[in-house]
């Protein structure tokens, strides 16, 4: 008799789980912008949601060895643990990952504050107050950012096993910030962390996520809660026990990660066309 995982559902998303290919497709990229030099995401979300370890994960598929140099917060602790706008370079890419969103208007990092560093206005390590954004009154604020100094993807980051215990107040902050990404037309997504701890079909067997039934729901709570379409979530397991490279792992991270490499160099190639017309305009 064949027993069939209650979970088990038909699949509903494919994926190459071969590595190689993807990682090539990655660091040969090419970013279709000659003034733009790397391709910025911004990572924000609710305290302890698995951004630093979005950015370690990348940088250990990339090197291919464990990296564990971007500090991640211990799941107990609920006060952030990351206060600078602090920049973390993978080849061509930058990442940006600012402290965790928090219910209340002052703790956490200043709505305000992410929504200027989407523009470009935060200068790299920067340190944010959680009780006064920066504005154009403050030295260090960039005034007229180019198109190098604006976030190119706003990655959205929501743990899977808490994403019903996100208090409202968090959850309309990342939507005010979405809506003044979506202003300015920076592309955005949502990486749904954490999916081993719903689903221990995919615990098991990391293959098995686009057949699970239980990660499907979560991906639907998600983008119900947030706003973000569907096909705009990206389920991940970053690496947080094991200290081995794991092929699998890697392969969902890459694919993700692919995706939103596509969705900034597609808006940096739109808008340098558009910075080109506006200086050929003014001469
Ligand atoms: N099991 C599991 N644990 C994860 C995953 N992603 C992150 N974690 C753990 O969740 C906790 C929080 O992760 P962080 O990366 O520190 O979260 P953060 O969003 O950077 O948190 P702040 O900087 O405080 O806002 C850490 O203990 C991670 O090891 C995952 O995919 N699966
Ligand atoms: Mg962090």
């Amino acid at each position: 008799m064949v027993l069939v995982e209650i979970d088990e559902w038909r699949v509903w998303r494919t994926i190459e789980w071969q590595s190689d290919p993807m990682i090539r497709h990655v660091k040969s990229f090419e970013i279709s912008s000659e003034g733009v030099e790397e391709l910025r995401f911004l990572l924000h979300g609710p305290v302890g949601a698995g951004k630093s370890s979005i950015i370690n994960t990348i940088k250990t598929v990339f090197e291919g060895h464990h990296y564990i140099n971007c500090l991640t917060a211990s799941a107990l602790t609920g006060d952030s643990f990351t206060t600078k706008f602090e920049k973390f370079t993978i080849g061509q890419f930058a990442f940006y990952d600012v402290m965790g969103l928090e219910q209340g208007e002052y703790r956490g990092v200043h709505l305000d504050d992410i929504v200027s560093a989407v523009k470009g206005h935060v200068p790299e390590d920067y340190i944010f107050k959680p009780n006064a954004a920066i504005d154009k009154y403050n030295t260090q604020y960039i005034n007229e950012p180019t198109l190098n100094d604006q976030i190119h993807c706003l990655v959205s980051v929501i743990p899977a096993d808490k994403i019903a215990m996100i208090d409202d107040d968090v959850i309309e902050k990342m939507k005010k910030i979405r809506k003044a990404a979506s202003d300015i037309g920076v592309p955005q997504v949502l990486f749904m962390t954490r999916v081993d701890q719903v689903c221990t079909m995919t615990q098991r067997d990391i293959t098995k996520i686009y057949q699970s039934r239980k990660i499907k729901e979560k991906m639907m709570e998600c983008s119900n809660r947030v706003g973000v379409p569907l096909n705009c979530i990206f389920p991940v397991k970053n690496y947080s026990e094991e200290n081995k490279p794991n092929e699998k792992l890697n392969c969902l991270m890459l694919e993700a990660f692919t995706q939103i490499v596509h969705a900034a160099n597609d808006y940096v190639k739109k808008n340098s066309k558009k910075e080109k017309k506006i200086e050929v305009v003014s001469c």
